[in-house]
C-alpha cells in the first residue's frame, strides 16, 4: 500500500475536502501542517502554485489541486465509492465540485471586502449561488441522495464558514430561501468525517483570522463584539 502524506493548513477548506475523503474511505495517512504565512523552502520547491493541499505519494510524487487529489484517492483507495458510476452523473458531480470552489472564492471576497458595498455585493452573490445549489439538490439527505459523495466533501467546508459567520456577524441571510440546503448543511455538520476534518480550535482560529483581515467584515465583527 502507498504511503500518503497530506500537506495541510489548519483553516484551508480545500485541505478539508481531501481529509474528508480520506476519512470516508478509512485511509491511513500522515498530515503535515505548514504555516502559509512563512512557507518552508521544501514546500516552495515542490508546490507549483505555492498552495495546499499537496498529496505526497510514497515520499515521491507530489499531487496538487484538491479536486485532483480527491479523484486520485477515489481511483486508488479501497472503501466506499465517492463518485457515481454513471459518466454523466460523474461529470455533473465534478461540475458542482467546481461550483464549490467558486463559492469559496466568493466567501474569500466577502471576508476581504474593504467596504460595505463590496461586502453586500458578495453576500448577494453568495445567496444567488446557494439558490442555484438548492435547485440542484434532490430529496437528500446528501447531495445525491442516500450516498455521501465528493460533492458533499466539497460543500461541507463551504458551509462550515457560516457556523462562524453566524456566531460573530449580523445575519447574512444567505440560506433564508433555501430550506433543502439548510437540511443538507445540518446533515453534513453531523457527519463524523466532516466534524473531525478540522481541529477543535478551528472556530477560534477562523475568528482570529477574520478579525485580522482589516476588512469590512472585521469591523462588523468588532461592532458585534462591542455590542454583546
Ligand atoms: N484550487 C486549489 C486551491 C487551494 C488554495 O487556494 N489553497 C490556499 C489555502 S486555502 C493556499 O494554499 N494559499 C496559499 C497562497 O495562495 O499563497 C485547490 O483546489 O487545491
Amino acid at each position: 500500500m502507498s504511503s500518503l502524506r497530506l500537506v495541510s493548513h489548519h483553516l484551508c477548506p480545500y485541505v478539508q475536502r481531501a481529509v474528508i475523503a480520506l476519512a470516508e474511505k478509512g485511509v491511513p495517512h500522515e498530515r503535515q501542517l505548514i504555516d502559509l504565512a512563512a512557507k518552508p523552502d521544501w514546500f516552495r520547491a515542490v508546490s507549483p502554485l505555492g498552495k495546499v493541499p499537496l498529496l505526497v505519494v510514497d515520499d515521491g510524487a507530489v499531487l496538487f489541486e484538491s479536486a485532483v487529489i480527491c479523484e486520485y484517492l477515489e481511483e486508488t483507495q479501497p472503501g466506499p465509492r465517492l463518485h457515481p458510476g454513471d459518466p454523466l452523473e460523474r461529470a455533473r458531480h465534478r461540475a458542482w465540485i467546481e461550483f464549490a470552489s467558486a463559492s469559496l472564492n466568493t466567501i474569500a471576497g466577502l471576508y476581504a471586502a474593504p467596504d460595505a458595498a463590496g461586502y453586500e455585493a458578495r453576500a448577494t452573490e453568495l445567496a444567488g449561488k446557494m439558490a442555484w445549489l438548492e435547485g440542484a439538490l434532490g430529496a437528500g439527505p446528501y447531495f445525491a441522495g442516500e450516498r455521501f459523495s465528493l460533492v458533499d466533501a466539497a460543500f461541507a467546508p463551504v458551509f462550515r464558514y457560516f457556523d462562524t459567520f453566524e456566531a460573530v456577524l449580523p445575519p447574512l441571510g444567505v440560506f433564508d430561501a433555501t430550506p433543502r440546503l439548510r437540511a443538507w448543511r445540518q446533515t453534513l455538520a453531523a457527519r463524523p468525517s466532516v466534524r473531525t476534518a478540522v481541529t477543535e480550535d478551528y472556530p477560534e482560529r477562523l475568528a482570529a483570522f477574520l478579525r485580522a483581515r482589516g476588512s469590512h467584515l472585521s469591523s462588523l465583527m468588532a461592532r458585534e463584539a462591542a455590542a454583546a
